[in-house]
């Protein structure tokens, strides 16, 4: 029996053990102990992320999506015809498919993600639904500097689509360097397409990082397993706790894992020592005011061409222009 399976060309350019071991002792070293959010998205942590987004009290799936679909024919408009559109985190690209449905006769999709199973077989899908588009996917840690391959086929504009406000899980000043960075490939005439989770009501806040089924608890927890899978360690996951809280000053849920006793961890041959109730704090996540949004984008010399919100102003969608 032969199965006729699309053929995508993957370009490998994901970080070695080497350097996750490094990024993780670098952290951990630090007087106040982090770890970098990009690590959550092994095999499991990607998908432990996607049913965060099914969850009830986790809200930016869901309204993103409705608005993305209202949002539509202004969408078309802008994106035009024969674009190269590039996704940063494009993990199962669902939102994905809705753009690639609607367009204008896209050219050519190139999804970046730094989990490599999940990358190939939503790859391995949109190439089997959409022949017509060439998909180039490219695992690396985007956060690096990264040279995107050509398309085949010479195309229109490049627009960079980044959805589900994972612009929020970097600190502004990192924001706007990645906000630059994606200005510049998508000049002359391109744009980008980004979510934006805006502030509200903290208890929505702290609802949607503290879901009562704990799957957000799981996946900051398994941070530690992926450390303990991939480095050799010894982290007691029952020793540490998920800890979510929203900083209202700051405008950004924090992400923590607190140490629930005096400890020693061991990641190889390396010695980490932890206080009781000491946090590695594993995550950021910003929440802006439109007006907020607007002006960081414009610090990029992006300009907000038009934006689209749900009813209840929970989450925001940006068409930027350079
Ligand atoms: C990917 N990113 C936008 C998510 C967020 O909401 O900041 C990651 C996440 N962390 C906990 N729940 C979801």
């Amino acid at each position: 029996e032969t199965q006729q399976v699309a053929k995508v060309r993957l370009l490998d350019a994901a970080p070695t053990i080497a350097c996750f071991r490094s990024e993780v002792l670098e952290g951990l070293r630090q007087p106040i102990k982090t770890l970098p959010c990009k690590f959550f998205y092994d095999a499991e942590g990607s998908q432990i992320f996607d049913a965060i987004c099914e969850l009830a009290e986790y809200y930016p799936t869901r309204t993103e999506l409705a608005i993305l679909q209202q949002a539509m024919p202004a969408i078309r408009h802008w994106v035009g015809p024969d674009v190269r559109l590039v996704e940063y985190g494009s993990g199962a690209s669902r939102k994905t498919r809705l753009l690639l449905d609607q367009l204008e006769a896209p050219a050519a999709y190139l999804p970046i993600d730094i989990s490599r199973e999940h990358l190939l077989a939503a790859s391995q899908d949109l190439a089997e639904r959409y022949p017509a588009i060439e998909i180039l996917p490219i695992c690396a840690d985007y956060t690096q500097p990264l040279s995107l391959p050509q398309a085949q086929r010479s195309v229109g504009r490049t627009v960079v689509f980044y959805p589900g406000s994972t612009i929020g899980n970097f600190h502004p000043d990192e924001a706007l360097s990645f906000l630059t960075m994606m200005r510049e490939l998508c000049l002359p005439d391109g744009g980008v397409l980004l979510g934006v989770d805006l502030k509200k009501d903290p208890s929505l806040l702290h609802a949607a990082y503290n879901d009562t089924a704990g799957v957000t608890a799981a996946f900051n927890l398994n941070l530690l397993a992926r450390i303990n899978r991939e480095l050799d360690a010894n982290f007691a996951l029952a020793n540490f706790r998920h800890y979510a809280c929203y900083n209202p000053i700051q405008g950004r849920i924090e992400m923590h894992l607190v140490s629930l006793h005096d400890q020693t961890v061991w990641i190889g041959d390396q010695q980490i020592d932890f206080r009781r109730g000491e946090p590695i704090w594993t995550e950021c996540s910003y929440k802006y005011h439109l007006q907020e949004f607007a002006a960081l984008a414009a610090q990029a010399q992006l300009a907000v061409a038009e934006v689209w919100t749900d009813p209840q102003n929970l989450f925001s969608v940006h068409y930027l222009r350079p």
